[in-house]
């Protein structure tokens, strides 16, 4: 971007050069006539105004850098599901806590984009954790950025495993009662690529980890909420997915610099995968 400078040539500047009779303005190379006493006060005078006018210019001018630099937008939303009495959805009691809302829980929301996979990574990476607590893992879906860490517990009184053949991250160990696990997630994913993680001694007990290479990912709580702030502006596709009943949704989106937009992500019985 030109600098202001650039834009704004300075008042003194051009002055010095046309007082040396060095003004590109008719490349005239005869000398200065020098003007009466009342012409260069007259002179002066507009000089001194067009100065004023250009120093208060150049505020103006900073203000129109802001207006252009990149600005952000904000995403955020709901997701719900709508019962179906004639199409029930089995996990819908495990997912739903007011079946007045349909507020949907654990369901992972992000935008993708081509731009996003090349977004600069995190500053500081952070640990998370999922416990083994009562025979499942909690929370069951997480998500997370790229270079972060999860830390698996054991909080249970018997013995649990963690495993998994992604290709992502692949692990296979035994946690004894209170014993812990830490696992880098180096490797970007998206949202239709989970790290599926499972206990071998408990076949009913699973996970999944998304691991994103950009910040605007959520998993709902109960709620159903989700909010992606500081998003550049540009083209998108907003992508809904619930691990656990295999529920999808998106739609083409266009972020606004300074416009919020609110989403509404209404899934059904027709939203689950019939195989
Ligand atoms: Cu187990």
């Amino acid at each position: 971007m030109n600098s202001t400078r650039d834009r704004f040539p300075s008042p003194l500047w051009g002055v010095g050069r046309g007082v040396r009779g060095e003004s590109s303005v008719g490349h005239d190379p005869s000398p200065p006539t020098p003007l009466p006493q009342g012409e260069r006060g007259a002179v002066c005078r507009v000089w001194w105004a067009l100065s004023t006018f250009l120093i208060l210019l150049v505020p103006g001018a900073s203000t129109a850098d802001e207006a252009t630099a990149p600005q952000t937008g904000l995403v955020e939303g709901v997701v719900t599901y709508t019962t179906d009495s004639q199409r029930p959805w089995r996990y819908g009691r495990y997912y739903i806590a007011d079946k007045r809302t349909g507020a949907l829980a654990e369901a992972v929301v992000c935008l993708s984009s081509p731009a996003l996979r090349r977004h600069p990574p995190a500053e500081k990476p952070k640990t998370w954790t999922i416990d083994q607590k009562d025979h499942r893992f909690v929370p069951e879906a997480v998500v997370l950025r790229a270079g972060d860490r999860v830390k698996f517990l054991n909080s249970d009184p018997k013995t649990h495993n963690v495993h998994s053949n992604s290709s992502l991250m692949t692990f296979d160990r035994t946690l004894n009662a209170g014993q812990e696990l830490e696992i880098p997630f180096d490797k970007p994913g998206n949202l239709q690529q989970p790290v599926q993680i499972s206990c071998h001694l408990h076949n009913t007990m699973r996970s999944w980890i998304f691991v994103f290479s950009h910040p605007y990912h959520a998993v709902t709580s109960t709620d159903g909420k989700f909010r992606f702030a500081n998003v550049p502006p540009g083209e998108y596709r907003i992508e809904m997915f619930h691990p656990a009943g295999g529920l999808k949704w998106s739609r083409p989106m266009k972020v606004e610099a300074g416009k919020p937009i609110n989403v509404s992500i209404p899934v059904g019985p027709d939203d689950v995968p019939t195989n």
